[in-house]
């Protein structure tokens, strides 16, 4: 008998090493939907913001480099300028799927853990996007002219049965485990807004309108989702972001089409960029009249699904008129009850002009400081001390 019980108590222990190995066991409260609770609470409190106070500005890759600099401790272009980190960082997993130490804007997969957990301990929220390359082609996630008769094979070849399944499969689990790698040193697992499979609503990616149909995007998410939960998953808040393209229809038809499903997303995003070029004041106006139609569009489609809407990435690359923040964006922003927007990233050394948050000496550093003023652009000040991942359960 006492055999009997002490293999009992031994397999018990094993199953509990080994569930705790796949991210699935921490000591912290769960909620009823599977996921931790700090999970559920960063979405509830995310809501309530929205309503009551207003949205987390975001950065991308805010604390990896800026202009003039790179992988410095603790630095990042909004905290040169305003003294403030941003409430919400972003980064990008690109590159993990194909073993790289770096991912593909040469940040190194151990520094941006590191930088997630900093962000987190200091209140804050973290988004994660993915552009992985081409599973058939093994071209990057971007569609190329050459390319274009693999685009269009690619995701029946990574669905069910498909021959590059097995292979992608192994890419959402190494994208899995990474995420349920976010731990701080006490075994907390840091909540994260994932957003796979963004800008949908273009052809530039592998993933886009053109190479796939709305039922293959949809078995795409709901693909990624089970992978997810077979690999325990519990820390992720979902997001699906589409975009703007030329000669869109504003019709609810635009979110509509490809949406993965109400079981499958917990905040609709946006993409939308103001390309307008230096003095080119009209071109500024229209990019407001056209993100203020979206947005409009975008909080009601998600209204009706009981869904947090977000500008999931925007910004003006290179800031091309020194208003462009109290004028273009402020204005829009403060009509709808978005719950961030993410600006992206500052990468001159890669690309020259490729920027979109001011640093010193920038002619809009004037005008962001007023916006970051607004009372309702949430930068970390303005959400410490509000418990955006606390552990217990918050209503
Ligand atoms: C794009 C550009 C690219 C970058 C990619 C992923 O918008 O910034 O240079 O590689 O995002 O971060």
């Amino acid at each position: 008998m006492k055999v009997k019980y002490m293999l009992i108590a031994v397999v018990s222990f094993i199953i509990l090493i080994f569930l705790g190995s796949c991210g699935g066991s921490t000591n912290e409260d769960m909620a009823d939907s599977g996921r931790t609770q700090r999970t559920e609470n960063l979405l509830s409190n995310l809501r309530k913001l929205a309503t009551e106070k207003g949205y987390l500005f975001g950065h991308q890759d805010s604390p990896m480099y800026g202009a003039g600099w790179r992988g410095a401790d603790d630095k990042s272009d909004i905290k040169e300028v305003t003294s403030d980190y941003p409430a919400l960082m972003g980064f990008d997993l690109g590159h993990l799927e194909i073993d790289k130490d770096k991912n593909l804007d040469d940040v190194p997969f151990d520094s941006m853990r590191i930088h997630i957990i900093k962000q987190f301990n200091r209140g804050g929220a973290v988004t994660i996007s993915w552009h992985p390359d081409n599973p058939l082609s093994g071209g990057t996630a971007w569609v190329t002219d050459s390319l274009k008769n693999v685009e269009c094979k690619t995701i029946d070849a990574i669905l069910e049965g498909g021959e590059k399944n097995e292979l992608f499969n192994h890419w959402l689990d190494k994208v899995a485990d990474f995420i349920n790698s976010l731990q701080t040193e006490e075994g907390v697992k840091i909540p994260v807004i994932f957003r796979p499979w963004h800008e949908n609503m273009g052809s530039w990616f592998w993933w886009g309108r053109d190479w796939c149909t709305p039922e293959q995007y949809k078995d795409l998410w709901e693909l990624t989702r089970k992978r997810f939960d077979e690999k325990h998953v519990n820390n992720v808040i979902w997001a699906y972001s589409p975009n703007r393209y030329w000669g869109a229809d504003l019709s609810n038809n635009l979110f509509s089409e490809r949406y993965p499903g109400d079981d499958l997303v917990d905040i609709i995003g946006w993409d939308q960029y103001c390309n307008a070029e230096e003095d080119d004041s009209v071109g500024f106006y229209n990019f407001s009249v056209e993100l203020d139609s979206s947005l409009n569009v975008l909080c009601q489609f998600a209204k009706q699904h009981d869904k947090l809407p977000a500008l999931t990435e925007t910004g003006s690359e290179g800031i091309k008129a020194d208003d462009f923040w109290t004028k273009s964006l402020l204005p829009v922003l403060n009509k709808y009850p978005i719950a961030y927007v993410l600006v992206w990233r500052n990468a001159p050394h890669d690309k020259p002009g490729h920027f979109y948050v001011p640093y010193i000496g920038h002619p809009s550093v004037s005008d962001f400081i007023k916006f970051y003023n607004d009372k309702n652009t949430l930068f970390l000040r303005d959400i410490n001390g509000l418990y955006l991942n606390k552990e217990t359960k918050t209503e």
